[in-house]
């Protein structure tokens, strides 16, 4: 029986979100992390534990057939991959920072100037989109002291909450990327392979999906349920069930968690009571 090869990272960022997602995915990984690699116990898959600059390589190769990775990554080391799925976490941008106390007038402000980084294909990408001559000057790590140090005048590194920056009297003046953690896969899977990955971008997908949305319950008189029900349309239309007491309905549904307090202000204005809102564990539509 064939299996599928996925490749996530060994340790670090990406590593829990990963494991997690896996997990969720209904595939049972063996405790005890360091190995190189794990069986899955009831789906046909291997994983391999990498650092995440070697994914798209072995990607790639076809040492893996899949992987788990930045998007910064995949762009940087510039291997042709599918991108088969976004997975929403690890989200982070790759910008332009300077000293704090420079006036900054645009992209220009860089021309001669030197700019350190790790990510040098696409500090040249952007440097060629935005018509500027610069020095990249690479480093492998702490890239946010090079300004301090007088080793260069910019940096181009990974942004989050933007504090390493301002603890390192930097200002963040342009985003050259943005990046999110991806599903890749190699572009010449075979049938049986790519059957298998697609069985588990379903898995994948039903989990993301239930974590995007939760499940609702309210209580309403009667005669508002027409009003409620266009709020909370739901997946196809929700149920609406009469209660005990004359007069009043429960209504089940399914809502969106980026729409969430909105509507449940709305709800709440249309006279809903006893508003449940509950996880979904998977979501399959
Ligand atoms: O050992 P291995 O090579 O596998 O791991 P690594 O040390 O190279 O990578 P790791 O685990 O640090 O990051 C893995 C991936 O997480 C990155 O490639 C990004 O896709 C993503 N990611 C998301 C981040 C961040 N957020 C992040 N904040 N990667 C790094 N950072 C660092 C950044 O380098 C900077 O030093 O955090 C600092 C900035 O964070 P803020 O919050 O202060 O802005
Ligand atoms: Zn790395």
């Amino acid at each position: 029986m064939k299996k599928l090869k996925i490749a996530i990272q060994k340790s670090g960022r990406l590593f829990e979100k990963s494991i997690e997602l896996l997990r969720d995915s209904g595939i049972k990984l063996p405790n005890g992390t360091g190995k190189l690699l794990a069986v899955a116990e009831d789906f046909p898959l291997d994983i391999l534990f990498l650092r995440d600059d070697d994914i798209p390589e072995y990607v790639s190769d076809g040492v893996a057939d899949a992987g788990i990775v930045g998007e910064n990554i995949v762009v940087e080391k510039g291997y042709q991959l599918n991108l088969i799925e976004r997975l929403g976490f690890a989200r982070c941008r790759l910008s332009l920072a300077i000293p704090k106390n420079i006036d900054y007038t645009g992209p220009e402000y860089l021309n001669g100037k030197k700019i350190a980084t790790s990510y040098p294909n696409i500090l040249r990408k952007y440097l060629a989109d935005n018509k500027i001559r610069a020095e990249v000057h690479e480093i492998s790590g702490s890239v946010e002291i090079a300004p301090g140090i007088g080793l260069a005048d910019a940096i181009l590194d990974i942004v989050s909450s933007g504090s390493t920056l301002i603890s390192n009297g930097l200002k963040e003046v342009d985003v050259a990327i943005r990046s999110e953690a991806v599903l890749v896969a190699n572009k010449d899977l075979n049938r049986e392979k790519y059957t298998l990955l697609e069985k588990l971008l379903f898995r994948i997908r039903a989990v993301q999906k239930s974590r995007d949305n939760k499940y609702i319950l309210l209580n309403a008189p009667d005669d508002k349920i027409p009003e409620i029900v266009k709020v909370i349309p739901g997946m196809k239309s929700p149920t609406v069930m009469p209660l005990a007491e004359k007069g009043w309905s429960s209504v089940h549904s399914v809502l969106n968690e980026n729409k969430f307090w909105e509507v449940i202000d709305k709800l709440k204005d249309l006279g809903a009571q006893g508003i449940l809102v509950i996880p979904i564990e998977k979501m399959i539509i």
